[in-house]
């Protein structure tokens, strides 16, 4: 493990976003020996920690991997960090966890961010604009009960940028929405009132909406490399490669992540539930039992969607949704049951070899 001591102003655990939900987790033993780090980075086989006056290099030893994925440290999590053994000695419970079904593991969750306070929801005014895709990531919001803002990008090469508000409002009619061009900083004070000392926002949408160039905004600095001009709609291509998380002037914690291409739902449950809790309201009022919500004449979503109080679209993408939540529900739950049986089965012959021993 390798110490670097900040030689730049020190920021307090406050500024890193400690509070006291962490602090009341420590046992007495453990604010004796350990200091607490927040993961400002993620590599292959260890983490970037951050600690109070400190930046530290620690390696993840292989009993980490043998822990399901949720059990790992991801970027944002908050770990306590034995000073005399100069290891990780746990990781703490979280305040919020974005996670979504993995794309290169099927079957299995990736975590996205831990400890996040607000997601701003990034998206263009071009093409790359879809509302289903954004459902998406609001659900995932809701379901971790991180704020969600929509930011609207590359609003000065449109006339019709009033449209793209028009239609995100269609979401939910709560939604905060921020309308930008992410290089010029003097439209970023609506985002500024979210950047709060010690609050930590996770920057997340497609490739090329400009995440990057929002950071370094409203950093006042290049803290993050953005894609060249020239090559402003080009597709396919990230130019972010690793989420990092930045601690800017004025105090909040802003997280980077690559581009995302798919964005599948895992146990999202309550997330699906809440941003259509309108749709769900219909279909407890519908006056037939076991109705599929589908073609029945008289059921009362069919109602809704004829007098246009309810949108084909959304409906469309709400009964997607659901599918994909009840399945992927179903394939955590499969895979937790296994690992604990595996767990079993590894304690039960450790233990048997003990007696044989004996
Ligand atoms: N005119 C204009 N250009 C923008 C705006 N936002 C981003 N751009 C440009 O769009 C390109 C992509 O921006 P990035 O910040 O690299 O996009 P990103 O979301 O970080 O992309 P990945 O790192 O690949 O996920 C860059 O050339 C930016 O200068 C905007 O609001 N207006
Ligand atoms: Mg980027
Ligand atoms: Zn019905």
């Amino acid at each position: 493990m390798t110490t670097t001591d900040s030689t730049a102003a020190t920021p307090s655990l406050g500024d890193l976003g400690w509070s006291g939900f962490f602090q009341q987790q420590l046992t007495l033993e453990e604010l004796e020996i350990c200091r607490p780090g927040r993961v400002f980075a993620v590599q292959r086989t260890g983490l970037t920690l951050q600690l109070e006056g400190a930046e530290l290099a620690a390696p993840l030893g292989g009993r980490w991997f043998q822990l399901p994925v949720e059990e790992r440290p991801t970027i944002g999590d908050w770990v306590l960090v034995d000073i005399a053994k100069q290891s990780i000695h746990r990781l703490l419970e979280r305040k919020s966890l974005l996670k979504r079904m993995s794309v290169s593991r099927p079957g299995d969750l990736q975590l996205i961010a831990a400890n996040v306070d607000t997601m701003f929801l990034v998206s263009s005014c071009n093409e790359e604009f879809n509302l289903s895709r954004m459902e998406r990531y609001l659900t995932l919001a809701l379901d971790a009960g991180v704020q969600g803002v929509v930011v609207l990008t590359k609003a000065d090469l449109t006339d019709e940028s009033e449209s793209f508000v028009e239609q995100t409002r269609t979401l939910r009619s709560d939604l905060v929405i921020e309308l930008v061009n992410a290089l010029d900083s003097d439209s970023l004070d609506g985002l500024r009132a979210w950047c709060q000392p010690g609050h930590t926002i996770s920057l997340l949408g497609s490739s090329g909406v400009g995440k990057s160039t929002l950071i370094n905004s409203l950093a006042g600095d290049l803290v993050q490399l953005t894609r060249d001009i020239r090559d402003n709609d080009s597709k396919g291509r990230h130019t972010t490669t690793h989420r990092s998380l930045h601690l800017i002037p004025g105090g909040a914690l802003l997280l980077d992540s690559p581009g995302m291409r798919e964005l599948a739902i895992a146990d999202a449950e309550s997330g699906v539930l809440s941003l259509f809790d309108d749709i769900e309201a219909l279909a407890r009022e519908c006056k037939f039992t076991d109705c599929a919500h589908e073609s029945e004449p008289g059921c009362r979503i069919r109602i809704a969607l004829e007098d246009g109080s309810v949108d084909e679209r959304r409906l469309e993408n709400y009964r997607k949704l659901k599918r994909e939540e009840i399945h992927n529900t179903e394939t955590v739950a499969q895979r937790h049951s296994r690992n604990r049986q595996f767990s079993k089965r590894v304690k039960q012959v450790i233990e048997s070899s003990h007696k044989h021993r004996d």
